[in-house]
């Protein structure tokens, strides 16, 4: 790709590719290949030596994947990317290249269940220390940040409660310090939300939601400078995780990219008027959407993200088996895990993405238990509110609502 000021979107279809060096095929070959043949033990050698750019073996890469690793690195604005096999194999592959025994972690409070889980109960036995910051406020960062803290990590929005995380303030924080901040991007991806331009230092991804896109395929990224992701790349994925991505979802989210931004910009369209629906139906308590006014992070996530996504939560009036009640009686959208697909998906994240926490540490990471999560898909939006609507009109006339709000 010649023109270097090309636009996201240009770049998102054409960057690192030239279809001249692959007898003109419009999407680059599929790596079927776990080895790559060297012509002699010298060229191999110093292949393993670092002295020559010979592909060795696909846990450490293949060419499509170096492509598709470049195009992401370029999205996000950092220098380079290691594409895994899911986004647990990115967040995992990331901590465990930048921790030891005695380092403190500082994670932000709410965080996806696995990655509460892996921090909870994996790296805390490894004697590191986990501590839980409420990153919405910088001031509280500034506090308790120390030397022995090797890493401050936050999602934002965050799974699943939508809260946001002042990416600038936060890297002023950790801007002089020893400490790595780490965003996942996963529910803004780079077409809505580039935290490196914003200072941090590290951006993860679960590519198995919009960067695919349509619910195929488990994949993840992690996005860096050269050096750490260097480290990464053969420390924390080569020895530690081994989460190697593979040949088929490497072309289908090369496939996914070219049509990012369209599909963006119809899940946040949809998500808008779905949320701005909710926000009046009187058997709604709460809606979570940066876009609405009346959300609490609503100025925040106007200054740092280019539009507000496709992800909404809300909680019904009564108690949970009101939520339990609604969920079931809907026809289109599907009761499912997993987010930014085409479909509209719902789930309630107390007993599903979120239940390695305990109920006191749902309260104490303030997810609430009635708490649904809706990926906004990009069906017709009436269709969608037609669906909302018939299940609200079913739960009103069902005794279980009526108990629970008597
Ligand atoms: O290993 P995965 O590709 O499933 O990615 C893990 C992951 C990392 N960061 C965020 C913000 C995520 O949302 C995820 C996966 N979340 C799914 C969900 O919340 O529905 C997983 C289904 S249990």
């Amino acid at each position: 790709m010649k023109n270097k000021n090309a636009k996201f979107q240009t770049r998102a279809i054409h960057y690192g590719y030239d279809t001249k060096q692959f007898h003109g095929s419009l999407n680059p070959p599929v790596y079927m290949t776990s080895t790559f043949a060297f012509d002699n033990v010298k060229q191999g050698a110093d292949a393993f030596e670092g002295e020559n750019n010979h592909y060795i073996y696909s846990r450490l890469g293949t060419p499509s994947q170096s492509l598709l690793e470049q195009r992401i690195a370029n999205l996000e604005g950092g220098e380079a990317a290691l594409a895994t096999a899911s986004g647990m194999g990115a967040i995992t592959s990331a901590f465990w290249s930048l921790v030891e025994p005695g380092d403190e972690i500082i994670a932000d409070v709410t965080l996806y269940g696995c990655t509460f889980s892996f921090l909870e109960h994996g790296l805390k036995k490894f004697g590191v220390t986990i501590t839980y910051c409420d990153l919405t406020n910088a001031v509280n960062l500034a506090n308790i940040i120390s030397d022995k803290t090797k890493v401050v990590y936050g999602e934002s929005p965050a799974n699943p409660n939508m809260r946001i995380i002042d990416i600038k303030a936060i890297a002023g924080v950790t801007k002089n310090t020893k400490a790595k901040f780490i965003i996942d991007n996963t529910y803004c991806t780079p077409y809505l939300q580039r935290p490196i331009e914003m200072g941090a230092d590290i951006v993860v991804h679960s590519a198995t939601k919009y960067l695919g896109g349509h619910g195929d395929l488990i994949a993840g990224f992690v996005i860096s400078d050269t050096d750490t992701m260097e480290n990464i790349r053969y420390f924390g994925l080569k020895d530690m995780t081994g989460s190697v991505i593979s040949a088929m979802d490497i072309a289908l989210i090369l496939r996914g990219l070219k049509t990012l931004h369209v599909r963006m910009d119809r899940h946040c369209s949809n998500a808008e008027k779905i949320a701005e629906y909710l926000d009046d139906h009187p058997l709604v308590s709460k809606v979570y959407f940066p876009g609405l006014k009346s959300f609490k992070y609503h100025s925040l996530a106007k200054k740092q993200m280019a539009k507000f996504g496709g992800m909404i939560a809300f909680e019904i009036k009564g108690e949970r088996q009101a939520g339990e009640d609604f969920v079931n009686a809907l026809n289109l959208i599907l009761c499912a895990v997993s987010l930014g697909d085409t479909e509209t998906l719902i789930q309630h994240p107390a007993s599903m993405t979120h239940s390695t926490y305990t109920e006191d540490e749902l309260k104490k990471h303030l997810i609430s238990p009635n708490l649904l999560r809706l990926s906004v898909g990009l069906e017709d939006v009436e269709d969608i509110i037609a669906d909302l609507q018939q299940s609200f009109v079913r739960l009103k006339n069902a005794k279980t609502y009526l108990k629970g709000i008597a």
